[in-house]
């Protein structure tokens, strides 16, 4: 066991390296928000990931604790407790005392540690009010508490326990002067223990709420468990499980070489999006990599490969591109690897070569193989990309021919358009408005100069189940790409914005929520940019309006009406009226309610990188084939829109 400098005893230095964490908490966990909050809990937990990954733990239980403290119980080895020669103290204190000893501790195996993430217990430690470890090993429970980062005595033996009994028990509590949020979010911690349960496969993680007991409807803690046998090939069917698939396999990859471990599974669906994840060492790397790119390539020249020797594809067609072949693939390419590096800005993309080369190379050799012995699902796959590559080169000529004509003929606004007349974009807004009538009384009600309405009718085209071609020719579609004037993908430019806020207005009910989602899929789409930006937002319609003695009130919610009524007493002479939809408000009526600058309530779309494979789940979901998730979505669909202005 060794350290990597030599620290000698002196206390101090050690001291001061845990107080330099206090003083820049920034530095080692990103942020002191919630984002850093709940990166203590992963820091802790990767700990105990390592030692499952080196073959020595199954389970792993994270609890969040009435006081808001976080608990974290292995079955592992339980970390050394013998002295340190070097540091001249227990192994334990060693991890929770020196700055970066967490990494370098121990030998062998891959380490989860990498980029941000890793920096180790000693962090958490610092970065928390007290925090105490309890070690079984031996028939011992050895314990330790540190306060602000210092032990407060040696290490001791507290008490026996049997003598299979082996693990680690990590107990901390947030230091509430240091993060500006304390309390820990059950659905943020669900969402990256699932994932990393996805990512470990054959490892237990159990979730448990145990705040709010009293107020639970039985007294019963939350609870979460997740055990996936077969790893990231039961992630891609989680990814897919509100799609249809194409097939019932999913296909699963996995190899060593040149030091990379490497894994990989897919499944096509019939959908026309690509859904591909990539994680080294279990991090997520949002800008892909190397290890993407081995696997993109390895794809897109296996599945030629096929295509032509089975003649599937004639001598006189050209290659299927990547996208072809990624049309409507869900895939996880996961690989393990020794010493990570990151690059790009964010310090998300892999940037190892050796890792692009045992990638391609190891789903190259398997995917071929695979295809041999399974000529069916070869056959579909192949078929689905050709079609896609026709609808590719469709998509292609009606993009040139828009182009040719915008070119020619400038910027032809759609007619049905009231546009606004101030020209200058920072002080436009346009209300996408779904329904003729609605889109009339809101022509009426607006503020001319600054307003601009787009009515659209019928149904809207969910762009998640339709083909580029068809999604080009679409009438409404189109009207919103020239309205908007940025163009989309590749050719977007939020300088040509025309208009400073894109408001969604539909009715307050689930209609007009999942024509929102449409329109909102479409953006998320076609110009992530636009919600990237914070240009983006949901109008919103009053669900009741109370008049009485001649005064009138409206209410957004049942709440608020129910504290109206309080307010100016409930009896007959009050006729609450209840708005089924935005066709039943005259102009005036719509302007005083939703429209008026002065007086609506907006909320803004945002976006936030680390739930953006959720949101991507979430618009799946909610497009999906599927009813049932659907119906879940619905019920909590307000998760990704913020209040912004009232
Ligand atoms: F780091 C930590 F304190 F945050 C922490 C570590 C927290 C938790 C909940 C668990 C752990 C942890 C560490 N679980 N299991 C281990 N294993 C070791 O530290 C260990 C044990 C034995 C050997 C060996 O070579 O015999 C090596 C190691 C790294």
């Amino acid at each position: 066991m060794s350290v990597e400098h030599e620290y000698g005893a002196d206390e101090i230095q050690i001291l001061e390296g845990l107080e330099a964490v206090r003083k820049r908490p920034g530095m080692y966990i990103g942020s002191t928000s919630s984002r850093g909050l709940h990166h203590l809990v992963y820091e802790i937990v990767d700990n105990s990931v390592d030692e499952a990954l080196a073959g020595f733990c199954d389970t792993i239980d994270v609890s969040i604790n009435e006081d808001n403290s976080i608990t974290v119980i292995d079955n592992g080895r339980g970390i050394p407790v013998g002295i340190n020669h070097k540091a001249g103290k227990s192994a334990v204190e060693v991890v929770f005392t020196i700055l970066h000893a967490g990494g370098k501790f121990g030998g062998g195996g891959y380490k989860v540690s990498g980029g941000l993430h890793g920096v180790g217990a000693s962090v958490v430690n610092a970065l928390s009010l007290w925090l105490e470890v309890k070690i079984y090993v031996d028939g011992n429970i050895y314990f330790q508490r540190y306060e602000r980062g210092h032990g407060i005595k040696d290490i001791e033996i507290i008490g026996e326990c049997e003598k299979e009994k082996t693990g680690t028990t990590v107990t901390f509590l947030p230091d509430d002067t240091i993060f500006e949020e304390t309390v820990f979010d059950y659905d943020i911690l669900k969402q990256r223990l699932r994932e990393m349960a996805f990512l470990t496969k054959n490892l237990r993680i159990i979730l448990r709420d145990k705040r709010n007991l009293e107020n639970a409807e039985d007294f019963k803690e939350k609870v979460k468990e997740f055990h996936y046998e077969g790893g990231i090939k039961e992630f891609v069917t989680y990814l897919n499980r509100s799609k249809t698939s194409l097939y019932p396999d999913v296909l699963y990859f996995e190899g060593s070489k040149e030091n990379v471990y490497v894994e990989v599974a897919m499944q096509h669906n019939d959908s026309y999006m690509e859904g591909s994840y990539s994680f080294v060492n279990n991090i997520n790397t949002p800008e892909g990599g190397t290890h993407l790119a081995g696997f993109r390539n390895a794809l897109t020249k296996t599945f030629n490969d096929y295509a032509r020797n089975n003649k599937l594809l004639k001598d006189s067609e050209p290659n299927l591109s990547g996208e072809d072949i990624r049309e409507g693939l869900t895939a996880i390419v996961s690989v393990k690897i020794e010493e990570p590096q990151f690059e790009g800005q964010t310090k998300q993309k892999l940037g190892n070569s050796e890792a692009r080369g045992a990638v391609d190379n190891i789903v190259s050799e398997q995917l071929t193989y695979y295809l041999e012995q399974n000529p069916t699902v070869a056959k579909i796959i192949c078929e689905k990309s050709i079609l896609s590559q026709r609808a590719r080169e469709a998509a292609r000529k009606a993009r040139d021919l828009t182009r040719r004509k915008t070119a020619l003929e400038g910027m032809s606004l759609p007619g049905k358009l009231a546009d606004c007349s101030d020209k200058d974009p920072k002080n436009c807004e346009i209300y996408i408005v779904e329904g003729d009538s609605a889109g009339g009384s809101a022509k009426t009600a607006r503020s001319r100069a600054t307003q601009a309405i787009l009515p659209l009718r019928g149904k809207i085209l969910n762009v998640e189940k339709a083909r580029l071609d068809k999604i080009y020719a679409n009438a409404e579609i189109k009207a919103m790409i020239t309205a908007f004037g940025t163009g989309i993908h590749d050719d977007f430019d939020i300088e040509k914005l025309r208009y400073n806020k894109i408001i969604i207005m539909t009715d307050a009910d689930v209609d007009g929520a999942h024509i929102a989602t449409l329109l909102l899929t479409f953006l998320y789409r076609f110009m992530p940019d636009l919600i990237k930006t914070g240009h983006v937002y949901l109008a919103q319609p009053p669900l009741y309006k109370l008049e009485k003695n001649k005064k009138v009130w409206y209410a957004y919610s049942d709440d608020e009406l129910n504290s109206i009524l309080v307010e100016v007493g409930r009896d007959n002479n009050n006729k609450i009226q209840r708005y089924k939809g935005l066709g039943e408000m005259d102009a005036e009526q719509l302007w005083e309610t939703t429209m008026d600058p002065e007086k609506r309530i907006l909320k803004r779309v945002v976006w936030d990188e680390e739930l953006a494979s959720e949101i991507d789940l979430t618009f799946t979901t909610l497009m999906g084939d599927k009813v049932e998730p659907r119906r879940e979505f619905i019920e909590e669909n307000a998760k990704y829109v913020r209040n912004l202005d009232i």
